[in-house]
């Protein structure tokens, strides 16, 4: 994300911006009230001045950084008595999974005895992944502390067996390998204190107690106790701040700065006091976003271990993401959950550390890493910068080897193939538009082959428009397209598994002469399949045309979920700047969902 010209930039269009529309004032009150709390995650951050701060450094230029849950639900791993719940661990307790009541969910302490924790182990994986630093839950909804707390017995020193305090341990493992550390704290919702959000009514002896009670009684004392017994602490991660008081989120804030000054806080803090924004969970976007920004993803499908969770993302699907979140201007913090016995499954750890392999040999594409100038991802990969240099990281390499560069008008002085140990000058060509860069005929064992760029100029100069490749499958999402007439574009989203959350940009609520278009330079004219990835029901008429007076039209079956289907083969017959635009013809105007098109060369 580091860009130091790009950042002069940001802040003064950051400026413009805040004058046009304060972000505090856009909601009022009573907006925020009407939400549910699914809506109110925090995502907007007040302040850019931190990212010229000493304290942004850690996070704007590692990259990447190891984020655990961890808690009681780790001991239950997806299970209550004897049944097994699908979904996020750590929401286990929650209505919607098995319904627990606090007080029998708390007594789940006294088995909870994870021996197998070991501090250095942790961190040192994470050291061997490539991350820069750790933040753990300190306590997340379900209200148990993990760290030695004197405002509550129900923390892991007095409530278990282990008696131990992990985060102690955890904090000063990460000191000894130079890694930075931090904690996640759920400072809104707690469900077992009395007052938390979503948390019992009324206390022990039966009185009500409301939301300050918990704040005043549990929240703001462990903050303070997170924030003096762990020495100098680089992160704060509060999260779901939900519909809480600005004035106790201020009070919050204030504590964090006063005694861990150089700790960031991310934007679920809430009221945009955040000093990085955290996006919605498990998602790369897919537009390059100024600022300092965060995406968290999981290494399987739960945050907290799961007994039958191991669909680990393998080390490429690991480092497409985290290579394709640093393109898009972001920090990729990347989640583990430590089981019962407080050990990090295997097969997960062992991806990491392949990961970590690969980092080590090309650690300029990660660390330190600006953007990528084209603004999103190409079909054969993604791209990040140092200063001038390209590093172009090829995810999908085309059969014929021809890695395409649409729009850059730099020259170019080199481009090499980093393989271990040597270099390999590549053939270049440019043609026009497009630069075109020869991938040697070898095998590459590569999980992911890395191509340095060496430009002429002072500045990568690229114009941002899609392009169109000849030896690959172009898709263009609703984020790509350059107009939308008549008819809805949002964003939308939904659960798969329980708090497994999936967005989509999409265009909906078709009206008469509705139609999104795309533009994209063509490199070579020809025959091109084109593909829609859309939901909806019964079956539905789509219209694909160009601006050279070329269309399609074809009926296809639409599912309750988004699929791809073939409509049929559109010609381009110049090559250059051309429009492709689509729209429903016949089906459900209201609920057919439109989300990306595909051009495949024949
Ligand atoms: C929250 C937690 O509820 C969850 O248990 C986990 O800790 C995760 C990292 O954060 O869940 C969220 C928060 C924000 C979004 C989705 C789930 N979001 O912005 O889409």
């Amino acid at each position: 994300m580091k860009n130091a010209k790009r950042l002069n930039h940001i802040l003064i269009g950051f400026f413009i911006f805040s004058f046009l529309f304060p972000l505090n004032a856009q909601i009022t009150k009573d907006e925020i009230k009407e939400k549910s709390m699914d809506e109110m995650w925090g995502q907007e951050i007040s302040s850019s001045t931190v990212l010229l701060s000493e304290r942004a450094k850690l996070f704007d230029q590692s990259n990447f950084g190891m984020f655990i849950h961890w808690g009681l639900f780790s001991n239950l791993g997806g299970k209550w008595k004897d049944k097994t719940y699908y979904g996020i661990g750590e929401w286990i307790m929650n209505p919607r999974m098995a319904d627990i009541p606090p007080q029998e969910y708390m007594k789940t302490a006294s088995s909870f005895n994870p021996t197998e924790f070991d501090a250095k182990k942790i961190a040192q994986l994470a050291k061997d992944a490539g991350m820069k630093y750790i933040i753990i839950t300190s306590k997340h909804h379900e209200g148990f502390a993990m760290f030695d707390s004197k405002v509550s017995s129900f923390d892991i020193v007095d409530a278990t067996p282990f008696g131990r305090d992990p985060m102690k341990e955890l904090a000063k493992a990460c000191d000894e390998l130079g890694l930075g550390f931090g904690f996640y704290y759920s400072h809104n919702q707690d469900w077992t204190a009395p007052g938390g959000t979503r948390g019992p009514k009324v206390d022990n002896e039966g009185k009500t107690a409301s939301f300050e009670d918990y704040f005043y009684s549990k929240c703001l004392p462990q903050v303070k106790e997170i924030c003096t017994n762990y020495g100098e602490i680089d992160f704060v991660w509060f999260d779901t701040p939900g519909d809480m008081d600005k004035k106790l989120v201020v009070e919050l804030v204030d504590v964090v700065r006063t005694l861990q000054p150089k700790a960031m806080l991310c934007s679920r803090v809430g009221h945009g006091l955040g000093d990085y924004s955290s996006k919605g969970d498990m998602e790369v976007p897919l537009l390059n976003m100024p600022g300092l920004w965060e995406t968290c993803d999981t290494n399987n499908d739960s945050w907290s271990y799961a007994w039958y969770d191991n669909n680990f993302k393998s080390p490429k699907e690991i480092l497409k993401r985290l290579i394709s979140t640093v393109a898009r201007g972001g920090t990729y913090l990347f989640n583990v959950g430590p089981n019962n016995k407080g050990a990090i499954p295997e097969i997960g750890a062992s991806f990491l550390k392949d990961v970590g392999n690969w980092i080590g040999k090309y650690p300029d594409v990660i660390y330190n890493a600006g953007s990528s100038p084209w603004g999103f991802a190409l079909p054969w990969g993604d791209v990040t910068t140092q200063g001038n240099n390209l590093y172009l990281s090829i995810f999908d390499l085309p059969s014929d080897g021809l890695i395409h560069l649409p729009k850059l008008s730099n020259k170019i002085k080199s481009a090499q193939l980093l393989t271990d140990g040597k270099q390999i000058t590549l053939e270049t060509d440019k043609n026009k538009n497009w630069t075109t860069i020869k991938f040697p005929p070898i095998y590459s064992k590569e999980l992911v082959s890395v191509v340095k760029v060496v430009l002429e100029g002072e500045e990568v100069k690229v114009e941002k428009t899609l392009a169109l490749y000849p030896n690959m499958p172009t898709k263009m999402h609703i984020d790509h397209a350059t107009k939308v007439d008549n008819a809805e574009q949002k964003s939308i989203r939904w659960m798969e598994k329980f708090g497994e959350w999936k967005h989509v940009n999409q265009v909906s609520n078709w009206q008469e002469n509705g139609s999104v278009e795309w533009e994209v330079d063509v490199k070579t004219p020809g025959l091109y399949y084109v593909l829609l990835n859309y939901k909806g029901n019964g079956r539905l008429v789509w219209n694909v045309s160009t601006s050279e007076n070329e269309m399609i039209q074809n009926q296809q079956a639409a599912t309750e979920k988004y699929a791809t289907y073939p409509i049929g083969i559109i010609e381009f017959k110049k090559s250059g700047k051309q429009t492709i635009s689509v729209s429903l013809v016949d089906g459900n105007k209201y609920s057919s969902s439109l989300n990306s098109i595909t051009l495949k060369p024949i």
